[in-house]
């Protein structure tokens, strides 16, 4: 298969991360690959929702997801958990990211446009309608599938440099080997119980009733600091939580 193309990719995406020239704030991505043919991704639809699109929604005749993942430093990884409302470098590295990410699989898929295969991008995040915080692409369940991380307790994805991270994801008609299962940290609320920290640093209590109710409460929290941000602090920033990820002792992960 084409492995040049899979380290051309790894190599633009981990490129582009570095000219965004923020050390302070993101660390060097990891790139995972996943056929559309594996059963986490025929299944798509019955593991996260019938409203989730299949690969060929999004790029017909596609055959490989591309999914990478911009672990935070530990500055960024850890600040959400002693700010009063959102974490002001959380938020700047989320603002900044976002952004970026855009830009970063626009250029890998013109990469594989320059190669003769066809490519999609799908949008990083705030492609939802609020009423229904559901996206018809869940980019870290690619990034499951592609073998970057585990869901955790707090229904964050971790992974092997932590779970303060972010996610995106494209896809292609390139057929690229796929990447070798998680075999990072997982979640030790998960594996025996042991840690519940994620579900007591919640200030809403959204992680123990997420459907009933709870993600509703988390989507409002984040709102109601971006208002308190801007009246008390005077910062206008993006409306952010994280506390969930920063307890947990797989936040960050050197
Ligand atoms: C809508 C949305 C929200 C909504 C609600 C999400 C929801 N309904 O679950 C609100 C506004 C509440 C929200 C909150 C937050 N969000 Co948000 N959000 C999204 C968005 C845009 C879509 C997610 C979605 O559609 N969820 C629907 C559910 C059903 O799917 P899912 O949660 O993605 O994945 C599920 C399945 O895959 C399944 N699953 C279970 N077992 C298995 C096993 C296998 C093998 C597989 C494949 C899948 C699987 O479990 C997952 C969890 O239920 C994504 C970006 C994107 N397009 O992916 C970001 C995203 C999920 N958010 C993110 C983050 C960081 C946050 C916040 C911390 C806030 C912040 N930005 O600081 C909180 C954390 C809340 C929490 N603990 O989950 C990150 C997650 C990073 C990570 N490490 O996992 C994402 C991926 C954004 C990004 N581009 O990086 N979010």
């Amino acid at each position: 298969m084409n492995n040049d193309i899979r380290t051309e990719i790894e190599k633009i995406i981990k490129d582009e991360v570095k000219k965004i020239g923020r050390p302070d704030l993101f660390r060097e991505p990891m790139v995972g690959f996943v056929s559309v043919d594996d059963p986490s991704i025929v299944n798509v639809k019955g593991i996260v929702g019938p409203w989730h699109d299949s690969p060929d929604d999004q790029l017909p005749g596609a055959r490989t997801i591309i999914a990478y993942t911009v672990p935070f430093t530990k500055e960024v990884a850890l600040d959400p958990e002693y700010a009063k409302f959102s974490g002001l470098i959380w938020s700047e590295a989320y603002i900044l990211i976002n952004k970026k990410f855009g830009e970063i699989s626009g250029i890998v898929a013109d990469y594989l446009r320059s190669q003769g295969f066809e490519a999609a991008t799908v949008t990083a995040t705030n492609d939802y309608d609020p009423s229904d915080p559901v996206s018809s692409w869940s980019h870290r369940t690619m990034a499951c599938a592609a073998g970057l991380g585990k869901f955790g307790m707090n229904r964050i994805l971790m992974t092997s440099k932590g779970s303060a991270v972010r996610y995106c994801s494209l896809l292609t008609t390139a057929e690229l080997a796929p990447s070798g299962p998680y075999d990072g940290p997982v979640c030790m609320g998960l594996e025996d119980g042991s840690c519940t920290l994620c579900l007591e640093a919640c200030p809403v209590n959204a992680l123990t009733r997420w459907y009933d109710g709870g993600k509703f409460d988390c989507q409002e929290l984040q709102e109601v600091y971006h208002d308190k941000m801007i009246e008390e602090l005077s910062v206008d920033t993006a409306g952010t939580c994280g506390k969930c990820i920063a307890v947990c002792p797989l936040a960050y992960i050197e």
